[in-house]
């Protein structure tokens, strides 16, 4: 068997240039050496309040957005997370082996929770759970996400290895893929905080779908610093975000970015060459993105396929996970449990 990659993301909204950066581009580039799946993680979307209407249409647009990005269905499985039972499953089964106290300490967690005030769904403290049954359903080997999924990974690891010492060897150990550029691109009006598709403010995120001239518009509005040079600086957040985008979406070294910069007079000069290299950068994507909703049989052939591909690895998981903990399975499975007969 090839090593396996998974990994997806929440249909909480439009899909901006971080979670294309630190994710969906990395994914693309997998797929030469993998096996990899991709799904569409719609029951974590749950966790935070919602409108019904607006899911069912970022299920679609997402799962659109994963081929507009280069994500081949011939060599890729696309799915949806809710159209796999065993995701929900094997997350019940992995709840009662794993401690309360992890989760209460998931930053994620604390940060959400805050914001959700008095009423903080179960659903959102046992997220991660959720997450960890995603990847141990398809023996992953590796998983490309962006910096802040960095503890989730760990945790599922520990959920794996403690598992696997209660209930005997069970789940492969996954591996976190976290790219060194673009895994953390932060808030246009906020150097210091990630950019996220929950942030009220639009301005605050460059979305894959956005037009060129809202482009335009939120590069020109973004903060910067009052320094005239455009130097590489950590302790110049705003600076150090822009830079790595234009480098990234460029398709530049560190080097050439310094050249072209030297020559620049300042940021009215850099956010014009940045705005140029977004809107390029994501023309070709949102072309193809455009045919592929107009092409709503084929992307529901597409989810089909990646479906019953998806469903075949994950029930023969969640089997093998059902006879070590002791569950009676259904008929067609070979029984154990007669060896542990009272003699
Ligand atoms: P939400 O605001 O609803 O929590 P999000 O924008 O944080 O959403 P997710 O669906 O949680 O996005 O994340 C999908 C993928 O994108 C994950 O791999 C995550 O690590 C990555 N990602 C999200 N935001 C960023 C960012 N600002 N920089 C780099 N990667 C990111
Ligand atoms: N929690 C992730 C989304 C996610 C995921 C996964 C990522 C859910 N299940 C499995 C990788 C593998 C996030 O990005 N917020």
């Amino acid at each position: 068997m090839g090593k396996r990659v998974l990994s997806g993301v929440q249909p909480t909204g439009n899909l901006h240039i971080g979670n294309y950066l630190g994710a969906i581009r990395n994914w693309v580039e997998t797929q030469g050496e993998y096996e990899t799946f991709f799904c569409v993680v719609d029951l974590h979307a749950l966790t935070v309040p919602h409108d019904p209407q607006l899911l069912a249409v970022h299920t679609r647009t997402t799962a659109a957005l994963y081929l507009a990005c280069g994500i081949d269905p011939q060599r890729s499985t696309i799915f949806v997370q809710s159209h796999i039972p065993a995701h929900a499953e094997l997350a019940w089964l992995l709840n009662c082996i794993t401690p309360l106290n992890w989760l209460e300490r998931m930053i994620q967690f604390k940060e959400k929770a805050i914001k959700q005030g008095e009423n903080v769904g179960v659903g959102l403290l046992d997220y991660p759970v959720l997450m960890a049954a995603d990847i141990l359903l398809y023996d992953t080997d590796r998983v490309p996400v962006g910096e802040d999924q960095k503890q989730h990974l760990e945790l599922t690891r520990d959920i794996a290895r403690r598992f696997n010492d209660q209930f005997g060897e069970t789940f492969k150990i996954p591996e976190p893929l976290i790219r060194a550029e673009g895994a953390r691109v932060m808030s246009l009006q906020d150097g210091t905080v990630k950019m996220s598709k929950s942030d009220p403010s639009d301005m605050s995120r460059i979305n894959l779908l956005d037009d060129p001239d809202t482009i335009a518009k939120k590069i020109k509005r973004c903060k910067t610093d009052a320094i005239r040079e455009i130097t590489y600086d950590p302790h110049r957040p705003e600076a150090m975000n822009l830079l790595t985008l234009y480098q990234v979406l460029g398709n530049k070294t560190r080097e050439e970015v310094e050249k072209d910069c030297s020559q620049m007079r300042g940021w009215g000069d850099f956010k014009t060459a940045l705005t140029e290299v977004v809107i390029s950068h994501l023309a070709p994507i949102q072309q193809k993105y455009k045919e592929v909703m107009k092409e709503q049989g084929y992307l529901e052939e597409i989810i089909r396929s990646g479906t019953a591909k998806a469903e075949a690895v994950a029930s023969h998981t969640l089997a093998r996970v059902k006879q070590a903990l002791g569950l009676w399975l259904k008929a067609g499975h070979p029984a154990s449990w007669e060896q542990f007969l009272p003699t």
